[in-house]
Order: structure tokens, then C-alpha cells, then sequence
């Protein structure tokens, strides 16, 4: 029999499960109340607009959308895309557009044209892990910086790059998530998108805006787009249907860098050859139709309701000590307990509460994060959202007086 674990790449050999993922597996009970995965709620699904755009495109040009697309993506959909973003204030050519399995394989053929082993890069502390999963995959040497709750402290940022200048090792690129991160739900101010541009520029350094969330804003005023403000082409921006849409499609679009985005394609044609035109097609009649801007109204309504009933639930139950944030949209709140609870020796017992959460640490590539969990609010019902916080607010209580307890026993000679 042929051992694997010694034939493997290096490469391979470090790779690590995703622990969202993992956990999907885990909780998928129907009993447990999941504020775990980042899922969208079928409720947004639109189903019935779906089912009539299939039948249209399966009469309308049946022979198109079953065959092989170009690797950049169809034509009518990037057109689209453009426009819409064009509307949006970021002035992007349908040409530098490039269609993709998801913006997880955005970030993966990222890392495949732009990493060697060990190439430095720069990202939040937390971060979306999905993104250093990938970035890992490519043997990346991941350096951190703050994300406070108006994103990445800027002051350490500089800090940082002045210290891998004198060594060096200068990053390829900053990986960000300005808008609602996933997972602190933190959204970077206007003047500080600025200075993250300067000081990118400073350094000749490209940005990987990741922006899968800035549809879903409930609450106050659109802060300007990175790409937007770039007028030194340093800046690739990546967005999804996956949240606007349905993330079983996996279509999402990438643009920034024309060399940049010609070397993602090529790298896609040995990948996967093209994306889901029949996927493609769906997501074009879906913008060209005026579906999408309805339905995203929809789903802001919808998941708007459940932002505040859970804000409210964890003013109701969580206990003194816990504190959390309260995003102006997206999709999670994040949590931060007393230091000296550990969210992932938690994990168990709310599980035996029957409710579940991400533990924060998995946001971390360094050591951090160890009394934070992220909390999902859009894929449970409002009645789900109310119980679940109710029990998770007794299972942190009780720790809380455990940890209490023992801290005040005498210490045994
Ligand atoms: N980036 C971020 C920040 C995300 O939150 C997600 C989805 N959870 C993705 C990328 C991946 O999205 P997609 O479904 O488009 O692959
Ligand atoms: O892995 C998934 O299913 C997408 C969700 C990501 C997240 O929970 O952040």
C-alpha cells in the first residue's frame, strides 16, 4: 500500500482542514441552533425567479448555456457586472473582468501567480480564514496586523512593512475586508481606506480588497470603494453572488490589475478550463432582468430583522463581561468573553446546549483571539436567533461563575 503522508508535496503536507468546513459537518443536526457557518438563509433564496430563468435560458438558447465558456467569464455577464459596478462608482472595464468558482477560487489562483513558498504577505488579525486557508496552501508567510473595530490599525500596519523592509522581506500584497469583515463584522472609515492606499503606494504593494458583503448594509452611509479611490491601478477586488444571490451557483467576479487578472485566467484554463456558464447565465438574466436589485432589498429587510432581534436577545441574556459589536450589515457579530474564558473549551458545552458558534481563534494565524467566538445572525429564524442566544448566554454565565469559583479556591500546597 502506497503511504501517502510520505509522498505528499510539501506543499500538501501543510495544508489544514478548514475548520468552518469541519464544522458544517459537525453541527448539522437539525436539534442544534448553528450561529456557526456564514450561510446565507434560504429565505433569500430566490426560488421561483430561478425556476423561471432556468426554463427561459433552457428554450432561449439551450445549445450556449450546456457548452464550455471562455475562461473569462461570458461575455453578457461581465458586461453587466461592469455596468453595475460602473453605478457603483468604480470605474471598471468589462475586458478586466474575470468570472470565478466562488471568490474562493479567486483567492486561490491569486496565491497561485503570485506566491512561492515563503513570499511574505500582510492580513488582519482576525481574518477571514477561508482566504489564509488558501494562502497557506501556497506556503505564504502570513504577517499580521491589528483589526479593530474600524478595521486595520493603520499605525501598525506601518510599523510592520518598515520592519520587513529592513529585512527584506517586503509582502506581495495586503489581503483586507473593509467592509462588514468577516469575522469581526468591522468596517474600515473613509480616511483610513485613504491612508491604507498611501501607505500601499508608499511601498508599491498591491491590495486584495475581499468584498463579498457591501450589498448588505442595513445601517448607515456606503463608505467609498478601494478600487475607487485607486488611481494607481494597485488594487483587485473581488465580489460573489454567493450572498446576493445563492452560494450554490459558486459564481463570483474578480478586476483589478490587467496583467494580473490576464495571469489569474491562465492560471484558471489549467484549473477548471471555465466557469459554470450555465451558473453564468443565470446570474446575467438575474442582473439584466432587474431582479437583483429588488431581492437584495429583500434580503436586507430580512436579514435586518434578525441583526437587531439577536442585538437585542444578547442585551437580554449575555452576562456582564461579554462584549460585542454592532455591525451596520453583513452577517456576524463577534464577541469578546472575560481573558480568561477559552471560546473553543466552550465549544463542547454550548453544544450540549444545543447551540453552536465559530471559536474566534480560527480567525488568527498567530497566537490571539483565544476568548472570541463569531456569531452568524442570517441563517436562523428570529425564534431560533432568541432561544439559541438565550442558551448561549447561560452556558458563558455558568463558565464564567465556574472560572470565578476557581479562582478564588485556595491553591493546594
Ligand atoms: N471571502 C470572504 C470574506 C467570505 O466571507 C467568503 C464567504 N464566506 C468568501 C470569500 C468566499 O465566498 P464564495 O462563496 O464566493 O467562494
Ligand atoms: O465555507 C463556507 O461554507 C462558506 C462560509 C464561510 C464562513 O462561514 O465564513
Amino acid at each position: 500500500m502506497i503511504n501517502f503522508e510520505e509522498e505528499f508535496s510539501e506543499r500538501a503536507s501543510k495544508m489544514k482542514r478548514s475548520e468552518i468546513r469541519e464544522l458544517l459537518k459537525l453541527i448539522q443536526k437539525p436539534d442544534i441552533i448553528s450561529f456557526a457557518g456564514g450561510l446565507p438563509n434560504p429565505k433569500a433564496f430566490p426560488v421561483e425567479e430561478t425556476r423561471k430563468i432556468i426554463n427561459d435560458l433552457l428554450d432561449e438558447k439551450g445549445e450556449k448555456v450546456l457548452q464550455y465558456g471562455s475562461t473569462e467569464g461570458i461575455g453578457p455577464l461581465r458586461k453587466e457586472l461592469a455596468k453595475m459596478m460602473q453605478g457603483r462608482d468604480m470605474d471598471v472595464d468589462q475586458e478586466n473582468i474575470l468570472i470565478t468558482h466562488g471568490s474562493q477560487q479567486a483567492l486561490d489562483l491569486l496565491s497561485k501567480v503570485m506566491l512561492d513558498p515563503d513570499d511574505t504577505i500582510i492580513v488582519g488579525s482576525p481574518t477571514y480564514l477561508g482566504a489564509t486557508g488558501a494562502f497557506r496552501a501556497f506556503e505564504a508567510n502570513m504577517e499580521t496586523v491589528p483589526v479593530h473595530k474600524d478595521g486595520m490599525d493603520m499605525e501598525m500596519l506601518r510599523r510592520k512593512l518598515g520592519k520587513l523592509k529592513n529585512k527584506g522581506k517586503l509582502p506581495k500584497f495586503i489581503y483586507v475586508v473593509l467592509t462588514f469583515q468577516n469575522p469581526s463584522g468591522a468596517t474600515m472609515s473613509a480616511e483610513k481606506r485613504e491612508e491604507l492606499l498611501e501607505i500601499a503606494s508608499e511601498y508599491d504593494l498591491l491590495v486584495v480588497e475581499d468584498s463579498p458583503y457591501s450589498h448588505l448594509r442595513y445601517e448607515g452611509e456606503e463608505k467609498p470603494h478601494l478600487i475607487s479611490m485607486d488611481d494607481e491601478d494597485r488594487v483587485l477586488r473581488l465580489e460573489t453572488f454567493s450572498k446576493i444571490l445563492a452560494p450554490g451557483f459558486r459564481i463570483a467576479w474578480t478586476t483589478g490589475p490587467t496583467d494580473l487578472i490576464e495571469k489569474m485566467c491562465i492560471a484558471k484554463q489549467a484549473t477548471d478550463l471555465c466557469t459554470n456558464p450555465f451558473g453564468q447565465y443565470v446570474a446575467y438574466k438575474y442582473i439584466a432582468e432587474g431582479i437583483m436589485d429588488n431581492h437584495i432589498e429583500d434580503i436586507k429587510e430580512l436579514y435586518n430583522k434578525k441583526r437587531l432581534t439577536m442585538l437585542e436577545a444578547m442585551e437580554e441574556h449575555f452576562p456582564e463581561g461579554v462584549e460585542w459589536n454592532r455591525p451596520n450589515g453583513g452577517m456576524f457579530i463577534w464577541a469578546e468573553l472575560p481573558e480568561h474564558i477559552n471560546t473553543r473549551e466552550l465549544f463542547d458545552k454550548a453544544v450540549d446546549e444545543k447551540v453552536a458558534y465559530v471559536v474566534g481563534d480560527a480567525f488568527f494565524v498567530d497566537d490571539g483571539g483565544y476568548n472570541t467566538m463569531r456569531i452568524n445572525f442570517t441563517h436562523s429564524s428570529e425564534e431560533e436567533i432568541k432561544r439559541g442566544i438565550k442558551a448561549l448566554g447561560k452556558v458563558i454565565q455558568e463558565e464564567i461563575e465556574t472560572m470565578d469559583v476557581e479562582e478564588e479556591s485556595p491553591i493546594s500546597p
